[in-house]
């Protein structure tokens, strides 16, 4: 029943024409009323769990019906059927407490559309149509929590979603499905999931089947559920090679049509969209004609920006007829080439191209690199830990690094906790994040809880080549940049010589292995200098020109490195430290460094510096000697001396401290901050008090506005739900603050009716 790999007859006709997708489901189900009884069949008629509404499940106790129904999209068009299995993963049908049924829900749902497909095709072999096996986005989210009070838990785990998705892919495959499809992707780490589970699959299988994936922009926001943009979203997963990307569901034609220009600008595969009939009415249903469906998707075809179209939510076979029609003869969109760039992601976008402007790493966030980030998560203080990370975003870091190595913790466990609440903090994972750690394990850990396109820091071959390969396809599998240190067997290249030999070697292996050359980053290693020992003199210039010759010889690899490496040897006086950051990164940024691991906001500018200090600073990065002058290091080390006083403060903005307390905490709830609100609650509290007002004002007044405030920027797309929660927090922290009163009033009221 295995369908052979028809990626080259897919793409060919996608050259050719538009390919239309079925439409919805659920619509056509709904209109069969069906009961109970007619859900469970004989087969489960003793069940012991509702089974109503378990649509996947007619697969098998009405086959009838779910046939009738992709016949009726076969007849009105549809090249591409979409099975009946958004739902058969082992946690969706745990709802029904169904589990056991996964593996032949999926076969038989892939089965039935396989057998419509071939009789269709055989009647008409011009028009072959296509089975594309759905993967829904089951009942959990991966990377939200489910709990307000708990931003770091989460109700399921990537390794189970794999394992879910592994067993529904092998039952769609079996059953004959052409295509996988990943769709309605509410929250991206979900579908990293999907295709970590496909690719699984596809090595044991020792071959591949092409893959759509397609996700749900959810609100005005213009993001996922789990707050992406668009090119976030596809930078996320773009690693699979997708066949198609695309959105679906939540949205009408309408609004979605700016989301489907913005995938077809960025992505090099085909595009597609399967809106619903508009948005729900006040009843649930959906009141787009096919004539309307069709006349906006038919100006899509026209702009060209999409390759395949079809419907969600509320479309029946005769939108899909429609559609059908109004684009068979436009032109198909072309896939565009795209300039090779290093494509990451948080919440938002972040490429890095050839000629892009030098990027800053956060460092901060690293227990081995400050004493001060150490304790916090030592003492299990993690809101301050997150306040170093929100600290360094705010201060220009464009993407953070984490290193949780610190003997005397349970590193994995910290990094995933650490993760957990980062990803609920969208201030935070808007950027890039880089996993930072000497233990494979821990870095693993790490892929599992980013939905971004995130970078592994770091893989080299100090262990050989087949570990540093195998680590490189896990990095690309979980949809990773990796960095490479320079370092072999022999150990860490500390010379020009070395530092490129090593690069070289590893980035022919890595590109002849399929690693694409744009998520690789070189990490020549920085060294300190002026140690006092001769050997390390010329450490700075040999990085710089290693960066240099990466950049030449290497084509679309990065660089990177520690900037504050090279200053260790002034620990003690931050002043000379910055001057040395500043003087590196000038040289190494004009040599081709793309980005550094640096003290965000802790940087000068190299005009600004004092001439003098420059000059001595430059003397020893560029190890500049003088016959018959002292040593540069030993000048430097002089004039360190007098050039004291701390590096630059870093500043927070607090001037809203300084507004009324109704303020405060309307902007409290908008920016999600829940470090005064207890504070500020009480103050208000106290202040209508004084006026004879009960506590329960406190709540009318200014916290009701707060989140109409925060409602009203929702509903105007200008937050999205992962801010939301956060308001959400603030005002059950100011809520929880109150209630005591609140009982306190009522107990008195009670008391003086009674006398
Ligand atoms: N390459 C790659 N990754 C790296 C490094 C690298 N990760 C870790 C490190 N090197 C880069 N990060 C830091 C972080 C802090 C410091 C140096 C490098 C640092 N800290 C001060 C100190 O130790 O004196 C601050 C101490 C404190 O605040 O307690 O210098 O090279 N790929």
């Amino acid at each position: 029943m295995l369908q052979p790999d028809r990626t080259a007859e897919l793409s060919a006709l996608l050259e050719q024409r538009l390919l239309i997708l079925d439409g919805a489901m659920g619509t056509m189900i709904q209109r069969h009323g069906l009961q109970e009884a007619d859900y469970r069949g004989a087969r489960f008629a003793d069940h012991p769990h509702d089974l109503k509404g378990n649509n996947d499940l007619l697969v098998l106790t009405q086959p009838a019906i779910i046939g009738g129904i992709h016949r009726g999209y076969l007849e009105a068009g549809a090249d591409i059927l979409e099975t009946c299995t958004f739902n058969s993963t082992a946690v969706s049908q745990a709802d029904y407490k169904l589990e056991p049924l996964v593996h032949e829900l999926n076969f038989a749902g892939a089965r039935l559309a396989r057998v419509l497909c071939d009789e269709f095709t055989a009647a008409n072999p011009a028009k072959p149509r296509f089975v594309a096996g759905v993967l829904g986005p089951t009942s959990r989210t991966a990377s939200i929590s489910p709990d307000v009070n708990d931003p770091g838990y989460r109700n399921v785990t990537f390794d189970e979603l794999v394992a879910n998705y592994v067993e529904a892919i092998t039952g769609l495959v079996e059953g004959g499905a052409d295509i996988l499809l990943v769709e309605t992707v509410f929250d991206t780490l979900n579908a990293k999931a999907a295709l970590f589970a496909i690719e699984t699959f596809f090595d044991r299988a020792g071959r591949r089947w092409p893959v759509m994936i397609s996700g749900t922009i959810t609100d005005a926001s213009g993001r996922t559920l789990s707050g992406q943009t668009a090119e976030a979203f596809w930078n996320s997963l773009r690693h699979i090679q997708p066949l198609a990307i695309g959105l679906n569901c939540a949205l009408g034609a309408n609004e979605l049509r700016q989301y489907v220009e913005e995938l077809s600008r960025v992505c090099d595969c085909y595009v597609s969209a399967h809106p619903n009939a508009g948005l729900p009415n006040a009843f649930g249903g959906y009141d787009e004609t096919p004539e309307m469906l069709a006349d906006e998707i038919e100006r899509w075809a026209k702009s060209g920006i999409v390759n395949i179209v079809g419907g969600c939510c509320g479309t029946s076979p005769e939108h899909i007829q429609a559609i059908a029609e109004r684009v068979a003869a436009v032109d198909p969109r072309k896939v565009p080439k795209l300039e090779s760039k290093l494509r990451l992601s948080g919440l938002e976008p972040f490429n890095v191209g050839a000629d892009s402007l030098y990027v800053n790493i956060g460092e901060r966030t690293n227990v081995t690199g400050s004493k001060a980030f150490a304790r916090m998560i030592l003492e299990g203080r993690f809101d301050d830990a997150l306040a170093v990370a929100r600290q360094q975003v705010e201060n220009g870091a464009q993407v953070v690094d984490i290193n949780m190595d610190e003997a005397m913790l349970d590193s994995q466990a910290a990094m995933v906790r650490f993760l957990h609440l980062v990803g609920s903090e969208p201030d935070i994972c808007k950027v890039p994040l880089m996993l930072d750690s000497s233990k494979w394990d821990v870095i693993e850990a790490g892929l599992k809880c980013i939905q971004g396109k995130g970078i592994v820091n770091s893989i080299s071959m100090k262990e050989g080549e087949a570990k540093f390969l195998e680590q490189a396809r896990l990095a690309r599998r979980y949809g990773a940049a990796v960095i490479v240190m320079a370092f072999d067997e022999q150990g860490q290249a500390d010379t020009w010589q070395r530092k490129i030999e090593i690069c070289k070697r590893a980035y022919d292996l890595l590109v002849a292995d399929g690693f694409p050359a744009e998520d690789i980053i070189f990490d020549p290693n920085i060294f300190a200098i002026a140690t006092g020992i001769p050997e390390h003199d010329n450490y700075a210039v040999d990085f710089i020109e290693a960066v240099r010759w990466i950049k030449q010889n290497l084509p679309h690899a990065r660089t990177s490195g520690g900037v504050s490496n090279v200053s260790f040897s002034f620990r003690g006086n931050e002043a000379v430290r910055e001057a040395i950051h500043t003087v590196f990164l000038y040289h190494a940024v004009r040599a081709g460094f793309t980005m550094g691991i640096v003290n965000a906001g802790q940087l000068g500018v190299y005009d600004d510096l004092a001439p003098e200090l420059r000059e001595a600073v430059e003397d020893v990065v560029l190890n500049r000697k003088v016959a018959g002058k002292p040593n540069p290091g030993d000048t430097l080390i002089e004039l360190a001396t007098r050039v004291k006083g701390a590096a630059k403060e870093q500043v927070v903005d607090l001037a809203w401290r300084e507004w009324s307390v109704d303020k405060r905490l309307e902007h409290a709830m908008v920016k999600g901050i829940t470090e005064y609100v207890v504070a500020d609650t009480e103050e208000c509290r106290a202040a209508l008090y004084a006026q004879g007002k009960p506590p329960l004002a406190v709540i009318e007044g200014p916290l009701m506005n707060g989140m109409n405030v925060v409602g009203d920027l929702f509903g105007a797309g200008k937050m999205f739900l992962p801010q939301v929660v956060k308001s959400a927090r603030v005002m059950k922290q100011a809520v929880a603050h109150l209630l005591p009163y609140i009982e306190e009033e009522k107990r008195l009221l009670v008391n003086a009716g009674g006398e």
